[in-house]
């Protein structure tokens, strides 16, 4: 689909236009997710699993006034290393492209601006969503919101336990958003397989994955279906190490006064450098599982 403020990146619209599966792909975690330069590695590892598995990856980011539906790997790398980089979530999309920066898109950003050129399927490792404490904060993230009406899949880890997972699966049924687990019964919960949540649905192949999705959006029900993917167990970190230190970073954001957009990267950042690096391997690992299972949803999904 051709639009004044795209920029395709002519393998994806040729993909595209033959109706062959495409996998789109987010920006913020390579920017502001990841430490450069496992951030750049892993995000070109990830586009060429999601090609081993025959489809197309277009990761999404803002420059020159344009949304660039696909980047080279140079301009992957630069979007891994560069200080000025935005993190653009759907408020900050008009801002961004009329002043010409450099804009690193999160998962709410990255949907909408997919869903313009025409993909139906979107490969990340977490989503944002209903944060701790968010009777107070009223801190519940855009991705969520944006999922409600915007009609592309999206293959997480399921919801980081940074977040209320417990909230965030309430927020996703209000919403209409259905949640679907690849091959358990439990919701993941990022790091780990567990969550202490059971899965509101599960499905066994990515083919049974794909037909809910046709058959959803073929009645007109707009929106997102969240597929959330567990982490294969050889990657697991330990759980309750992991939440020793998100309860200390949350004290850090309240300590320091970090507020709106900086909470989650600061959360992110924060957990890296106190688990050594260990929560950035399980992060490595899970997104790669993920692009295989999106390339696999993708192409199911383009034979219906
Ligand atoms: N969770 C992660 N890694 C990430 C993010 C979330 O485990 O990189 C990023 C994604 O881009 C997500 C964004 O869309 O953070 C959510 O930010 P916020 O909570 O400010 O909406
Ligand atoms: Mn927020």
């Amino acid at each position: 689909m051709s639009h004044p403020l795209l920029t395709i990146l002519p393998e994806v619209a040729q993909a595209l236009a033959a109706g062959k599966p495409v996998v789109a792909l987010e920006s913020t975690i390579i920017s502001h997710g990841m430490p450069y330069p496992k951030n750049v590695a892993t995000a070109l590892a990830v586009e060429a699993t999601v090609r081993e598995n025959g489809a197309v990856p277009a990761t999404i980011a803002i420059m020159d006034g344009k949304c660039y539906v696909g980047l080279s790997a140079e301009q992957i790398e630069y979007f891994g290393n560069a200080k000025n980089v935005w993190k653009v979530s759907l408020r900050d999309i008009p801002y961004v492209l009329s002043q010409n920066l450099y804009g690193a898109t999160t998962v709410a950003a990255t949907m909408r601006i997919a869903a313009i050129a025409g993909i139906k399927v979107f490969v990340t490792g977490g989503i944002g969503g209903v944060h701790r404490g968010a009777q107070y904060s009223m801190d519940i993230s855009a991705d969520l919101t944006e999922m409600a009406q915007t009609s592309v899949a999206i293959v997480s880890a399921g919801v980081k336990s940074i977040l209320d997972i417990g909230l965030t699966l309430e927020y996703l049924e209000t919403k209409g958003i259905p949640v679907i687990t690849f091959g358990q019964d439990e919701f993941p919960s990022f790091y780990s397989a567990k969550s202490g949540f059971a899965s509101p649905l599960r499905l066994d192949s990515t083919t049974e994955i794909a037909k809910l999705l046709h058959t959803k959006w073929q009645l007109g029900l707009e929106g997102a279906v969240l597929i959330a993917n567990p982490v294969p167990a050889e990657f697991e970190a330990n759980n309750e190490d992991i939440e020793i230190h998100i309860q200390q970073a949350l004290t850090a954001v309240e300590n320091q006064h970090i507020k709106g957009k900086d909470i989650t990267p600061f959360i992110l950042q924060y957990i890296a450098n106190r688990t050594k690096g260990e929560s950035l391997e399980t992060n490595i690992a899970l997104i790669l599982n993920n692009a295989k299972v999106g390339a696999g949803v993708a192409a199911s999904y383009s034979i219906l």
